[in-house]
């Protein structure tokens, strides 16, 4: 019996509405806390490195605790690394006895975080890495060592069989790993077996959107530390460090944390380009997220919940946002972000639409439109200073969806 797999256009709905998640990178690698590669940076042979897994007791782990974080930040879905590339499984497996279920821990953490997400209403991703560093053929190559390669493989269909069978509605299949050093990018998938990998996906999971890290294109884009926007119609999802780009997982000392500002107009960049934004902490080996992370996510969430009507939903607008900012649309309303306040007045170019209204969504004051047949729209009376220092948006009621005037500037 084949399940019938919804529409693309249904199943990345509420991924639309959604704009912005946290993704959590948790793992052995936090107990020494210099990132999740460590293993493989400073060549930490497996058997050294599994002795981590009788340390890993997260006394003060609380998913719940998580999931109020991601809401209080006005994050719709949360995607967890279920198994990383050093192929420590924070579930239960019964191909694998590196497990946080079968060492010391003896807790099955995906399914404690499953059950915190829906009493939290979060949409819920699984990060899974296709490749396993413990696999001696995934180093050598599969003419070295055909067999390793193989049980890699089969590994990573038999854990995402489980991962899709035994924890519920998943809502997004999240794969990385799928690099495979001596391969071209286009012998991946078949490396991996992933048409075969994604259509029994599809069928435990019907309604799931799968990322385009397991050698296909699939459902999403993801590009990662950057804000690069897909083509239209294409779902697209920059994921991204609050530090520097080589942790995400744990790193004790991380001096070069984005501001809050960044953050913001990372996001609202992402939801001008119709994409989304996963956000990213590393939680301490003890389960509890440092507090650089919860002060920035709670800043971002103070700031949702004035403008959050301009980034969920979001889709692009046809409007320049000049030097200034940045727009987006919905509906039959434009918000122009404002990161660079120009004082009293500020211009855009290109708006075909007659603006109705403009309202500073910080404050709730009007400004006054004023409006050129060439597209230039002028907001006057402005503040002097901005209301909001990371950016002001400004609520543009118009008299259809946005439209833009075909820039006629100095071609006549
Ligand atoms: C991968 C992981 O290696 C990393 O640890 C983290 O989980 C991130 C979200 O995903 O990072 C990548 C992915 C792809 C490349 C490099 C790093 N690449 O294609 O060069």
């Amino acid at each position: 019996m084949t399940t019938k797999v919804p529409s693309y256009e249904e199943r990345i709905k509420w991924f639309h509405k959604a704009r912005f998640g946290m993704f959590i990178h948790w793992g052995l690698y936090a107990i020494p806390a210099r990132g999740e590669w460590v293993m493989l940076q400073e060549q930490i042979p497996a058997e050294e490195y599994a002795e981590l897994a009788k340390k890993f007791k997260p006394s003060k782990f609380d998913a719940d605790a998580w999931v109020a974080l991601a809401k209080e930040a006005g994050m719709k879905y949360m995607v967890l690394t279920t198994r990383h590339h050093d192929g420590f499984c924070l579930f239960d497996s019964q191909v694998s006895d590196f497990t946080s279920v079968k060492t010391a821990a003896k807790r099955d953490f995906v399914a404690e975080f499953v059950k915190a997400c829906r009493r939290g209403r979060m949409k819920i991703g699984f990060y899974y890495s296709l490749l396993d560093w413990r696999f001696r053929g995934y180093h050598v190559g599969k003419d070295k060592d055909p067999g390793s390669v193989e049980a890699m493989v089969q590994q990573a269909h038999a854990q995402v069989r489980e991962l899709m069978t035994n924890y519920g509605k998943i809502d997004i299949m999240w794969y990385d790993g799928g690099w495979v050093p001596e391969l071209p990018r286009e012998q991946i998938a078949d490396y991996w077996r992933s048409r075969e990998l994604n259509e029994m996906v599809r069928s435990l999971q019907p309604h799931i959107i799968i990322n385009n890290r397991s050698g296909l294109e699939e459902d999403l884009d993801t590009p990662e530390q950057h804000v690069t926007a897909s083509r239209p119609g294409r779902g697209w999802e920059s994921c991204m460090t609050i530090g520097d780009s080589c942790g995400w997982g744990y790193i004790r000392h991380n001096p070069n944390m984005k501001t809050v500002t960044q953050l913001i107009q990372h996001l609202v960049n992402a939801a001008a380009g119709e994409g989304n934004y996963l956000l990213n902490v590393g939680p301490k080996a003890d389960g509890t997220i440092q507090r650089e992370y919860v002060e920035r996510l709670r800043a971002i969430g103070k700031w949702m919940k004035v403008n959050g009507e301009s980034i969920y939903g979001s889709q692009r607008c046809p409007f320049g946002g000049g030097i200034i900012g940045t727009t987006t649309a919905r509906d039959n309303t434009a918000y122009l972000h404002v990161f660079r306040w120009p004082g009293e007045e500020a211009c855009i170019p290109r708006v075909g639409n007659k603006v109705k209204s403009a309202t500073i969504l910080a404050t709730g004051k009007r400004a006054k439109v004023h409006q050129l047949p060439n597209g230039r729209l002028f907001l006057r009376g402005l503040p002097t200073r901005p209301p909001d220092k990371h950016d002001t948006v400004i609520r543009l009621r118009l008299d259809g969806p946005p439209r833009a005037v075909p820039g006629d500037w100095m071609t006549k």
